[in-house]
């Protein structure tokens, strides 16, 4: 069994991770519309990842006994002025989500909920490498500036990668 309180706790973080795959598709669309197929395939992998993640607390709240309560997800945001911008609020979007990961791992701790934070763990090394990955394109988009044909090539290198995570 999880108490009241984490399974509250449980139930706002699910929503929390279709909240990340709504913003993603979002993003996949803003790209999609200018054409850069390698951009809008990274946002749709992203997207897939959140909704994977989201499953993962659906499961964990199962298996536990408790109950799932899905919430009203909000309307992402649509438009952005430029590729940098929509992927810093991208980075800040999940320095974010590492907060509340981590809200969610000390309430674990001092309810005493050691299968919580166990599953937990999961996330919080989740979170250091989708941090790390924004990070890099941001640095690549920072580099590249005005120029065209290093956007070209980003598109490519993002349009290669595929998603590999499952939920388990
Ligand atoms: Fe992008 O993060 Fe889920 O957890």
């Amino acid at each position: 069994m999880i108490s009241e309180k984490i399974q509250s706790a449980l139930n706002e973080q699910l929503k929390e991770e279709f909240f990340s795959s709504y913003l993603y598709l979002s993003m996949a669309a803003y790209f999609e519309e200018k054409n850069l197929k390698g951009f809008a395939n990274w946002f749709r992998i992203q997207s897939q990842e959140e909704n994977m993640h989201g499953l993962k607390f659906f499961n964990f709240i199962v298996q536990k006994g408790g109950k799932v309560s899905l919430k009203q997800i909000d309307a992402p945001k649509i438009d952005w002025k430029s590729i940098l911008e929509l992927f810093t609020d991208s980075l800040k979007h999940e320095q974010k989500i590492t907060g509340y990961i981590n809200n969610l791992t000390e309430l674990s701790m001092n309810e005493k909920d050691y299968a919580t934070h166990t599953f937990l763990q999961w996330f919080i090394t989740e979170q250091v490498e989708e941090e790390a990955n924004v990070h890099e394109i941001i640095q690549k988009l920072e580099m590249i500036g005005d120029n065209k044909s290093g956007l070209y090539m980003l598109d490519n290198e993002l349009g290669s990668m595929s998603a590999t995570s499952a939920v388990e």
